[in-house]
């Protein structure tokens, strides 16, 4: 163990410690930038230089380790007088417009530069990169001349998604963050998962904003329908400001109806739904002989990529929609019906923690089923400019008859939930004999990103895996191609935890996750129906409009295909 003192308190750490860990212990702060938790440490923007004694230059905190009888100050005269020049330096390229920002009140290099007080005129001239905002993708708005070149996007785009997008080009005062050959996102292989927008800290790259759309259309007079996907009401409150794995459902649905929406449903139903067309197509795959591993394919970005890198593995995805897909096919077909109304009369409209899904709805054979995606930072906004005390709203109730999901559809929005929901219905259906107490499949859940289990389902032994992030897919997909896969099933979700850390949710980290993971799973002890063949309201859809999974019908508004 090392032995030092920061601020004049004594720490204890162990040996390869950093100075940047050390003070975090004690709970002293020292401001970062290109630091994140998750990532490696980069030190490249030397805001979080400190002092040494016995030593003439300021080492940055985050790469320097601790040494026995080490004396830290985080914040002498000295250290102040060398980050404000730092932040001088970083401001003299970046624009002063944080009014208007998509990251005002949440961008990390204004928290710095508020915290260190930045009283006077900056000595260096505005100098801003010449690059044009970039708004080509659905998903993703980048605004280069933001960059503070922190690297944090290269990161997530190239270790966590395995795409690598974004490199750096030139050198020194030229150097900028960029796709190659300087195409717009749209035309990269960029699958709109927004992994990059977690992590960037300024407003560089940011949401897609639609929230105008929705204003407009409720002006112009539509009927205005709304779903809210699983991880919403895990995450939400969190974008306000609540603790990780705050749940607010009731709080959330109320919001919507004071914000103008007519009917608030639950993608948790559709989520069952999907269960019901993925579960049966993949037994009749099993039975039939069709082709295996099936891969789930309710996340568009992994669609995306699957289109994009194994065109040739196509056939090994499920044809189902994803559920926001299929309520958005149910709304304007069985709904509209219902209500006498025209589809084009009714804007259907998805809250999602996801970027992609704002993709996926434009996708050519989605028709209009869904018209806009908001997520849930896009929410939070709404909710704010409302005026609304969200956190001492009453709780509301989902309207019927999509507003009840079953346990197995609310833990969609976790890696291995979608595999799990599966599970219990398969193993239902085909035994014949109730889960009971064993209802939780805890070999699928975690964290790992390959994580593989063996059920025996009456006679068989079925093989799954489950993925997060896209280099671990690529990974899988590898094996597949080489016949290495043993598999009957894979679940792959895009983003690190699967939905719950989606692009369109406040900032995520591994120890965010682990609340927002809890807080799902407890969801689902909470339901009074935890399968998705017992959803009521699934049962009744079939017998009034759908007829059978993968009945004529059923192909004809809740399945796909897919484009090489
Ligand atoms: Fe997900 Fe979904 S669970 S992709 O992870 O399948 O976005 O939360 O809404 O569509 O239901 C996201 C989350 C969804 C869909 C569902 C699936
Ligand atoms: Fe890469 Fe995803 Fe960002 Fe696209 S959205 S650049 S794939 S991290
Ligand atoms: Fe969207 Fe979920 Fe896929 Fe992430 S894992 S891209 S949030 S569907």
């Amino acid at each position: 163990m090392i032995h030092l003192k920061i601020d004049g308190e004594c720490v204890e750490v162990p040996e390869g410690t950093t100075i940047l860990e050390a003070a975090r212990k004690l709970n002293v702060h020292i401001p970062t930038l290109c630091y994140h938790e998750d990532q490696a440490v980069k030190a490249v923007c030397r805001i979080c230089v400190v002092e040494v004694e016995g030593q003439r230059l300021l080492p940055t905190a985050c790469n320097t380790p601790v040494s026995e009888g080490m004396v830290v100050k985080t914040a002498s005269p000295k250290v102040i007088k060398a980050r404000k020049n730092v932040m001088e330096l970083i401001l003299a390229r970046h624009p002063q417009d944080c009014l208007i920002c998509s990251k005002n009140g949440s961008c990390e290099l204004q928290k710095v530069a508020k915290d260190l007080n930045m009283n006077q005129p900056n000595r260096y001239e505005l100098t801003l990169r010449s690059t044009k905002k970039d708004e080509s993708s659905p998903c993703i708005v980048r605004d280069m001349k933001k960059c503070i070149l922190c690297g944090r996007c290269m990161e997530s785009c190239g270790k966590v998604q395995g795409i690598q997008v974004m490199a750096k080009e030139n050198r020194g005062f030229h150097t900028e963050i960029v796709p190659p050959y300087g195409k717009d996102l749209v035309d990269t292989s960029c699958v709109g998962c927004g992994q990059c927008v977690q992590v960037c800290p300024v407003g560089a790259l940011s949401i897609r904003d639609n929230t105008d759309e929705v204003y407009r259309q409720t002006a112009a007079g539509k009927t205005m329908v709304i779903q809210m996907a699983p991880s919403v009401r895990i995450n939400l409150a969190e974008a306000l400001g609540q603790k990780p794995g705050t749940v607010s459902t009731g709080k959330i649905v109320h919001a919507l109806k004071k914000i103008g929406f007519y009917k608030v449903f639950d993608s948790d139903f559709s989520a069952d739904l999907t269960i019901m067309e993925e579960g049966t197509e993949f037994l009749k795959r099993l039975k039939e002989g069709g082709t295996l591993p099936m891969f789930t394919s309710c996340c568009p970005a992994w669609v995306k990529y699957c289109e994009t890198y194994g065109p040739d593995l196509l056939p090994h995805l499920s044809t189902a929609k994803s559920p926001q897909q299929m309520f958005g096919s149910i709304i304007k077909t069985y709904f509209a019906e219902k209500e006498g109304l025209k589809r084009e009369d009714i804007c259907s409209v998805s809250v999602m923690p996801c970027t992609a899904k704002k993709f996926e709805c434009k996708r050519p054979e989605m028709k209009d089923d869904v018209d806009i995606v908001i997520t849930v930072v896009e929410l939070a906004k709404m909710i704010r400019t409302a005026g609304i005390d969200f956190d001492n709203l009453e709780d509301a109730e989902f309207d019927v008859p999509f507003g009840l999901g079953s346990g197995a559809a609310q833990i969609f929005g976790i890696t291995g939930g979608v595999m799990e929901a599966a599970l219990r219905t398969v193993y239902e259906v085909v035994t014949g004999n109730s889960l009971e107490e064993r209802l939780e499949f805890t070999a699928v859940r975690g964290f790992e990103g390959i994580r593989e289990a063996s059920l025996q389902i009456g006679d068989l032994t079925v093989k799954v895996a489950i993925v997060h992030g896209l280099a671990n897919a690529k990974k899988v997909l590898e094996l597949v191609r080489e016949g290495k896969a043993d598999y009957h099933f894979i679940e792959v979700m895009s983003c690190p935890g699967g939905c719950i850390g989606g692009g369109g949710n406040a900032p995520t980290t591994w120890k965010k996750l682990a609340a927002r993971r809890d807080a799902i799973y407890q969801e689902d002890r909470n339901l009074p129906i935890r399968k998705s063949h017992e959803n009521p309201y699934v049962q009744q859809i079939y017998k009034e409009f759908l007829g059978e999974p993968l009945s004529e019908k059923s192909h004809e508004l809740l399945h796909t295909h897919y484009i090489s």
